[in-house]
C-alpha cells in the first residue's frame, strides 16, 4: 500500500485496543514537534479504546535515549505490550544526525527482539523543522497517528501468535 499521508490508515483493519497495554517514550528534544506527535498517538489510542489507566507515557531528553527508555519500560512493567518512540531529529550542521538516527533505529530493533514485544519507531529525521512541521500533524498528516496505529496491528498480531 503506498501511503501519502501519515494519518491515512483503513480504519476496519485497526483492532480494538481494550485489553492492550501501550507506553509511549517521548523526547524533550523539539519538543513542539513530539508533543504534536505524542498527541497524534494519544488519539488514536483512545479512539480505539485503550483504557486511560493502560496508557503510559514518559518523557527523555532527546531521541538517542528512546531505546533505553523502551528498554527500561518494558523490563519494569511487565503488562506493557508494546512501546511507541516519538523523536525528531534535524539535520544540522554536524554529523550527530547521522549517529542519533542510527542509534535509535538500531536500538528500537534490538530492544524489540530482545523482548519479543514490538517497540514502534516513530522517529522524524528531516532537513528541517517545516519538513519536521509538515508530518507532526500538517499537510504530511502525523507520523504519532501512524505510530499508534502500528502499535494497535502489532500486539493483535502479537496475541494471534501467542494464542496458538
Ligand atoms: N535529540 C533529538 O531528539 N533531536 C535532535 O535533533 C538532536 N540533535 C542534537 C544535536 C547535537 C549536536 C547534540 C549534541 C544532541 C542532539 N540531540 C538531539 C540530543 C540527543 O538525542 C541526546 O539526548 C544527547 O546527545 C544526550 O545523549
Amino acid at each position: 500500500m503506498k501511503k501519502t499521508n501519515l494519518s491515512e490508515y483503513d480504519p476496519t483493519q485497526v483492532p480494538s485496543g481494550k485489553d492492550f497495554t501501550i507506553g509511549l517514550a517521548v523526547a524533550e528534544w523539539n519538543s513542539e514537534i513530539t508533543n504534536a506527535l505524542a498527541q497524534g498517538a494519544l488519539d488514536t489510542l483512545r479512539k480505539y479504546d485503550v483504557k486511560e489507566e493502560n496508557i503510559k507515557l514518559y518523557h527523555v531528553p532527546g531521541s538517542f535515549e528512546l531505546s533505553t527508555a523502551a528498554d527500561l519500560m518494558l523490563t519494569n512493567d511487565k503488562k506493557m505490550d508494546a512501546v511507541i518512540c516519538i523523536g525528531c531529529v534535524i539535520q544540522g550542521e554536524t554529523r550527530h544526525f547521522d549517529f542519533i538516527c542510527e542509534a535509535v533505529s538500531q536500538g528500537v530493533t534490538n530492544v524489540s527482539i530482545k523482548h519479543g514485544r514490538p517497540v514502534i519507531f516513530s522517529l522524524l529525521t528531516t532537513n528541517d523543522m517545516q519538513q519536521a512541521k509538515d508530518r507532526a500533524g500538517g499537510k504530511h498528516g502525523n507520523k504519532g497517528v501512524e505510530g499508534a496505529v502500528t502499535a494497535l496491528k502489532m500486539v493483535a498480531f502479537q496475541k494471534r501468535l501467542e494464542s496458538f
